[in-house]
């Protein structure tokens, strides 16, 4: 039955949701899956990966997820908001050790949000220092938002729904509105950017929901679609649950969104698993290292605020010996720029 299923997803045909479903649901086939990934990777992308480095310069929020560490009413969280030329500083070191783009994210911080001028001058400043990719992760941006970050330079916007699942994201993201969000992300494509969306699993999804995720994504066509395994927080809700995702299970989804969507970029996340968890994930069939930290400057991770930062394994260094386990290596600067080119002619063409 997989078999069957993976021939037909490598020919190119499109799956139906109960195909996609069997995918996600035979843990026994999830090698054969592993590998039908991983071939549909390398007809895109050969040998090479491209590489994120993550700036999360402020860590205020003013929302309330259930899930996440930096949630407004966690006294345990470490606030702060770095100046102008600290991130500067750091995004140049980032790109200096070989980095592809610069994702510089924040909590869902009204300093930025409420004020996009603001956020607009960092995206320009790291842009025309680094020369580098920008990727923008502030949470929901209004339509002035959203411009002023095109226009400042950004390439990509990143926003992620975690589930399709109204109910679910409802116990997800408290109080926030679901299709606000979505409606930020297609504002953000018609202005001419990149979109990233993201599922979150180990939060009560099911393959049945992911299955639907996958298929309204298929509708959408992002640039970039990834899925991360929640993993609990002190002084969340949802880590009363003491229970991390099934890893098995983002795994088999990355797999699965390679098949989807074969030209689209898939993050392997450092900021799950750390080290340990990469080389799962690129045989899974990932594209993109990402949450590549610098060390011993202060700034933080998300999911894992700091497992494996300051002692250097989130770094380009850190990632060789991996790379090499699975026969992949870090695609240059100019390469990354040429595939955004490419995809921004096709993607943005609205
Ligand atoms: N504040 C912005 C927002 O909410 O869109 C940007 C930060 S966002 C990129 C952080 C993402 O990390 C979330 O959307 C979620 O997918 C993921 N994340 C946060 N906490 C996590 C956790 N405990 N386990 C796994 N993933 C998590
Ligand atoms: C990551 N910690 O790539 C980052 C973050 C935001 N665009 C990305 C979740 O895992």
């Amino acid at each position: 039955m997989t078999e069957e299923i993976l021939k037909k997803a490598e020919r190119g045909e499109q799956l139906t949701g109960t195909d996609i479903l069997t995918l996600l649901q035979r843990k026994e086939e999830k090698d054969e899956l592993f590998a039908a990934a991983r071939r549909t990777r390398e007809k895109v992308m050969g040998n090479k990966v491209f590489t994120y480095g993550f700036v999360y310069f402020s860590t205020y929020c003013k929302n309330s997820c259930s899930f996440c560490y930096f949630r407004h009413e966690n006294s345990l969280a470490p606030r702060y908001r770095k100046e102008k030329e600290n991130i500067v500083r750091t995004a140049v070191r980032l790109r200096d050790s070989g980095v592809n783009l610069i994702d510089l994210t924040t909590g869902d911080d009204p300093y930025y949000t409420g004020h996009p001028d603001r956020l607009a001058e960092i995206v320009r400043a790291v842009r025309e220092n680094t020369g580098l990719g920008v990727m923008v992760s502030p949470g929901v941006l209004d339509q002035n938002g959203i411009r002023a970050i095109a226009h400042a330079g950004a390439d990509w916007y990143a926003l992620y729904q975690e589930t399709y699942d109204r109910q679910l994201f409802g116990r997800l993201r408290l109080q926030q509105s679901y299709e606000a969000r979505m409606r930020a992300k297609l504002f953000a494509r018609a202005q001419g950017l990149l979109i990233e969306e993201g599922l979150l699993t180990g939060v009560s999804d099911t393959a049945e929901s992911r299955t639907m995720a996958l298929l309204e994504m298929r509708k959408i066509g992002f640039d970039q679609v990834r899925v991360m395994t929640f993993i609990p927080q002190e002084g969340a809700p949802l880590a009363g649950t003491g229970k991390a995702g099934d890893f098995e299970d983002e795994l088999m989804t990355i797999a699965v969104m390679r098949l989807l969507f074969p030209d689209a970029l898939i993050p392997a996340s450092l900021d799950v698993d750390g080290l340990d968890g990469l080389e799962a994930r690129l045989n899974a069939g990932a594209s993109v290292v990402t949450s590549i930290v610098a060390p011993k400057e202060g700034y933080a991770g998300v999911a894992n605020s700091v497992r494996d930062i300051d002692d250097g394994y989130r770094t380009i260094s850190g990632i060789q010996s991996t790379l090499g386990r699975c026969g992949l290596t870090c695609a240059s600067a100019e390469e990354y720029r040429h595939w955004i080119e490419e995809r921004k002619r096709i993607s943005c063409a609205c």
